[in-house]
């Protein structure tokens, strides 16, 4: 089915022109109800909404114009995705055809994005003839765009013409000289830029980029690799002066560098942060900016919720063996959208709690928290969550992942995401085990609790006896509502007046 570019779906309401968006009233953490709609069912600019809707992405960008001491082609860009090889790159058709194959069988994926492998951008003929078919053939999908900037402001115009609503920009510096530390050359202008005068060219693009989106209307999400000792002090001045441009989101993600991906930083020893270390500078940057906590540095063909990769069900020979009706899809699309938009609104409905809206202004929630804590003494509580669906779903062994939440009686937080090796391989056996588990709680060893949706003896006993306290007594409560309710326990039990004790090493 072919439908006009301008057909009248939500997306063609918002985006270019729609700077004038925000005239309403109702505002929520200061969200107006026009920039919630358009952000209430895109996983990565909501916090809430990427518990319940999937992105996806296809590799039709192979080439990049940039290179980034952080980045080796042979993997992911890095922009947007952990390293790991794109499975398989696609043309424009094929591209297509697999987003309509996954908008039918994973009817809340809501967002499209193209983020690689290379540059979207520096490959705009795949880019947009990709955006263009989708535009006409699946006009309820989100089309979502993630580029380094250097060729942002040639292709502003053509962005707009597909009503692309959502551009992430990759600013690691707003000095050259700190650029130049990062990316050592680019290409512009039909030669090779190298060093600081690269950084500079890069730089000036990038912020014309977005102020151009701004003037649009555009909502612009920035991305900064936080590199410690390259731009670690660097970055709440790039967070203030994108914000005062127009930005609506930044994202300040952990460098990944590992001499195994060959990377320049990856092979000279480049370290990446520490946990504590990301938060600080991400808690540094935040002011009165939003700031993402939930990214997972998605692959660049990464189907799913965020979190999860369901890329394996959809290879181009399996695609080809279905039969999709994308007329027939949309309907259900529809009907499993408008089921989470009352799941949403009931969640709402149970109650604001403006003590959380405050206590954590920056975050993108297009519904307020429910789970304030009495307003009492008591110290914060780090807690390490095996969720999906925004509720204590996963057992212990099958996680890849566990969010971490800080509860406090200004009430729950997320402030990010560990992932790890899952204890149980599968059904024959639990592979390593033991060295899955002593690496698992070497990533949560700053958290005093874990919620899961049940556990075995030994995990337990291990967990304990390191200082996290195993509990299961929450599976399939909603995530913030569990880790309060645990928050409350100890809080009664007279646990948070004093220091955590019993905290060791695996
Ligand atoms: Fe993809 Fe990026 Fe669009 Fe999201 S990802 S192009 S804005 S649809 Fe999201 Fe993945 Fe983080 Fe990117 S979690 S890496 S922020
Ligand atoms: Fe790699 Fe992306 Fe940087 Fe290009 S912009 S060098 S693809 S990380």
């Amino acid at each position: 089915m072919d439908l006009p570019v301008n057909e009248s779906f939500p997306r063609a309401a918002a985006g270019c022109g729609a700077g004038s968006c925000g005239a309403t009233a109702g505002q929520i953490d200061g969200l107006t109800d026009a920039i919630r709609a358009r952000i209430e069912d895109h996983p990565c600019y909501s916090e809430d909404a990427h518990h319940y809707f999937a992105r996806m992405h296809v590799a039709v960008a192979p080439a990049c114009n940039i290179q980034c001491h952080y980045c080796n082609r042979k993997y992911d860009c890095a922009n947007e995705s952990r390293p790991g090889v794109v499975s398989e790159l696609l043309t424009p058709d094929q591209a297509v055809r697999k987003t309509l194959a996954v908008a039918a069988r994973i009817p809340q994926m809501s967002v499209l994005g193209i983020a690689g492998p290379g540059d979207p951008l520096a490959n705009p003929e795949r880019t947009f003839e990709t955006f263009r078919q989708l535009a006409q053939k699946a006009p309820d999908i989100k089309l979502c765009v993630s580029t380094n900037g250097l060729m942002l402001p040639r292709h502003v115009e053509e962005l707009c013409r597909y009503h692309i609503d959502h551009v992430t920009i990759t600013i690691n510096c707003v000095d050259p000289d700190v650029g130049a530390r990062i990316h050592p050359w680019i290409f512009w202008q039909n030669r090779r830029v190298y060093g600081r005068q690269a950084a500079a060219i890069l730089v000036e693009q990038q912020q014309l980029g977005l102020e151009m989106l701004s003037a649009r209307g555009i909502l612009v999400k920035v991305n900064s690799v936080l590199i410690p000792g390259v731009n670690d002090a660097h970055l709440p001045e790039v967070s203030r002066i994108v914000k005062a441009k127009g930005a609506f989101l930044h994202n300040v993600m952990p460098l990944i560098a590992r001499p195994e991906h060959g990377t320049f930083y990856g092979l000279m020893g480049q370290r990446s942060p520490r946990p504590a270390e990301l938060q600080a500078l991400q808690d540094a940057c935040a002011g009165d900016m939003k700031m993402m906590r939930h990214c997972r540095q998605c692959r660049a063909d990464a189907v799913g919720l965020l979190g999860e990769d369901r890329g394996a069900e959809f290879t181009l020979d399996r695609i080809e063996a279905m039969d999709v009706d994308y007329e027939a899809a949309m309907v259900v699309r529809q009907e499993v959208r408008t089921e989470i938009a009352a799941r949403l609104a009931a969640k709402r409905a149970r109650g604001p709690s403006p003590a959380v809206s405050r206590a954590n202004p920056q975050v993108v929630h297009f519904q307020p928290r429910v789970t304030k804590a009495a307003a009492t003494a008591g110290r914060p509580v780090l807690m390490a969550v095996a969720a999906r669906g925004g509720v204590v779903a996963v057992h212990f062994g099958h996680a890849r992942e566990f969010l971490i939440y800080e509860a406090s009686a200004a009430g729950a937080r997320l402030i990010g995401h560990r992932r790890v090796e899952s204890y149980c391989a599968g059904d024959e056996s639990c592979g390593d085990a033991d060295s899955a588990l002593t690496r698992t709680i070497e990533a949560l060893v700053d958290c005093e609790v874990l919620l899961c949706a049940r556990i075995g003896y030994e995990p337990w006993g291990r967990l304990e006896a390191a200082g996290i306290q195993p509990n299961g007594e929450h599976a399939m409560e909603a995530v913030e509502e569990a880790v309060m309710a645990v928050w409350q326990q100890m809080l009664a039990a007279g646990k948070l007046t004093v220091p955590r004790s019993g905290a060791r090493r695996a």
